[in-house]
């Protein structure tokens, strides 16, 4: 069946990686709906080569549709996406919203696709930081229980949308170009040159929102809410792929061998884990190799050599596009089976 679409917030990063993402996907799109705020109304965004009208974001401009992708912020999300599911959609709502609601499955399709089973209308989509971490986290549960994750993020600028991107670009040209920098305006200080250990406000016991997500998320998402994290997040001068040290501890042991070989196995993840490879491309992960591709990339496996049972723990890096599997491409993702 061909399927009436919205995309609530069209026109940011996340909504326009969703249009490319609907059309790679296959989804069946019979009509679209790009909505955004009023002051968009007038401008295009372009759909299978087509150029489609912005619409205004309003309940009303959910009449008839079947499906709605949010890229909105949590107010907006709040707002309307419940007067879209009154009027017969089902919404994947990339806002931090309805994440933590028991009453909205909050899923990544590679690990608990189960979850769309109890949905009521809507599904929550992770925070970019936990699906790009947990994508290899759930490989390596499923072989040997991980009971702690120990995590340090390499956040791009993506991850703040166009203006985040658009920050770090105009910085750039201004030290390239020897002008003076332009004042701080999508992060709290200069990015380019320099890196900033704060993502979020300040949530709990000196923890940012950020670093509390892939706590809270994770625990959701695997259905372990015992797991014990410790997360710190850090936004650096990389325009869209985000980075992840990973330290995981497990229950019981389990040889390298076996995790690289459920991590070679394991959906939504390509193992580039070679430090003799000639080319550095080949040898580990790099952010600059996992833009605009929907795979985490994993390497630099290796023991966790703190661990006073050296069997039981690991440590990994990992590398996956913000902008697609870290937000459109899950979302879409999710759709599909919604729609299936
Ligand atoms: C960042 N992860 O990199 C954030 C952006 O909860 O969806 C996305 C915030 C969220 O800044």
């Amino acid at each position: 069946k061909a399927l009436t679409v919205a995309i609530l917030g069209a026109t940011g990063a996340v909504g326009t990686q969703m249009l490319a993402c609907l059309a790679e996907q296959e989804v069946p799109v019979g009509e679209l709906r790009p909505l955004a705020s009023a002051r968009s109304v007038g401008k295009t965004v372009v759909f299978q080569g087509k150029e489609v009208a912005i619409q205004e974001a309003k309940p009303e401009a959910f009449d008839g549709c079947d499906l709605v992708l949010g890229a909105a912020g949590d107010d907006i999300a709040r707002e309307l996406l419940p007067e879209a599911v009154r009027r017969g959609a089902v919404a994947v709502d990339n806002s931090h919203a309805f994440r933590m609601d028991p009453q909205v499955p909050l899923v990544i399709p590679e690990i608990n696709a189960d979850d769309l089973s109890w949905h009521q209308g809507i599904v929550a989509n992770p925070n970019c930081a936990t699906i790009i971490g947990l994508v290899p986290t759930w490989p390596l549960h499923k072989l040997a229980g991980v009971s702690r994750m120990i995590v340090s993020t390499y956040q791009a600028a993506s991850g703040a949308g166009e203006p985040g991107m658009a920050a770090l670009e105009a910085e750039m040209k201004a030290l390239v170009g020897g002008d003076s920098m332009p004042a701080p305006q999508a992060f709290a200080a200069q990015l380019v040159s320099n890196l900033i250990p704060q993502i979020g406000g300040e949530q709990y016991a000196g923890y940012t929102s950020e670093e509390m997500k892939l706590q809270d998320e994770g625990r959701k998402i695997m259905h372990l809410p015992e797991l014990r994290v410790s997360c710190t997040c850090v936004r650096v001068p990389v325009l869209r792929s985000h980075s992840e040290s990973v330290t995981l501890e497990f229950e019981r042991a389990v040889s390298l061998e076996e995790i690289r070989e459920a991590l070679d196995q394991a959906p939504g993840v390509k193992l580039v884990d070679d430090l003799g490879a000639a080319d550095a491309h080949d040898r580990f992960p790099m952010p600059i190799d996992t833009s605009d591709q929907d795979l985490i990339w994993v390497g630099r496996v290796r023991r966790d050599l703190s661990n006073p049972d050296e069997a039981r723990g690991v440590s990994f890096w990992c590398c996956g596009d913000q902008i697609r599997k870290g937000a459109a491409t899950n979302a879409v993702q999710i759709a599909k089976l919604l729609c299936s």
